[in-house]
């Protein structure tokens, strides 16, 4: 979608810090860190959001996820743990409509979210 930001950054029309990069995938550094790792991990098509994903999208989802744990080795923060989160919506305070998993790691989580 040409308006969507992070559309733009997978095209490469705004500036981003790539980390991983595949056919399917397109993985950044987020511009406000919630941790020594915020890593954004993007579909290259666009799709809103996880609940507007597809049967035929199946796959693409679980490959988010493997690429999220594939990077969260190569910043190795495996064996210390990681969170991995999908916003969704209004409540889920979902800003970007592009669907994105955070990878967040490098320090002690709390939990529950507020
Ligand atoms: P969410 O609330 O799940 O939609 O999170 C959106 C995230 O996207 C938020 O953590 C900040 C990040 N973000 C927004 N705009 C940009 C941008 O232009 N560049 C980068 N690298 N990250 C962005």
């Amino acid at each position: 979608m040409s308006d969507c930001i992070f559309c733009q950054i997978i095209r490469g029309d705004i500036a981003s810090e790539a980390v991983y990069v595949d056919e399917r995938c397109y993985a950044f550094r987020d511009i406000d860190p919630q941790g020594p790792v915020h890593v954004l991990v993007c579909p290259r098509e666009h799709i809103a959001r996880v609940s507007d994903a597809q049967p035929t999208q199946e796959d693409l989802l679980g490959h988010l996820l493997w690429v999220a744990a594939e990077i969260a080795r190569q910043e190795r923060i495996s064996e210390g743990g990681y969170r991995l989160v999908i916003n969704c919506g209004v409540h889920g305070q979902q800003a970007v409509e592009h669907l994105h998993v955070h990878l967040i790691g490098g320090r002690q989580m709390a939990w529950p979210p507020g």
